[in-house]
């Protein structure tokens, strides 16, 4: 089990928040995903490697901090 905790700046609404989840779920459909629009926190708990994660969000066009 994986578990990231990151921060995403530019995630400014829940559309935002859906596609966040829903590009990390397109790589671990199993991944728990808990976003905090405040404090624009991401956590996940997955079964894939934090690389595979955060390329994730990188690619949905999110940066990562
Ligand atoms: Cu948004």
């Amino acid at each position: 089990m994986t578990t990231l905790s990151v921060t995403v700046p530019d995630m400014a609404c829940g559309a935002c928040v859906s596609t966040i989840t829903q590009a990390v779920q397109a790589v671990d459909p199993s991944a728990e995903v808990k976003t905090n629009l405040g404090s624009k926190a991401v956590d996940i708990t997955a079964s894939v490697t934090t690389e595979t994660l955060t390329e994730a969000i990188q690619k949905a066009g999110y940066t990562v901090a």
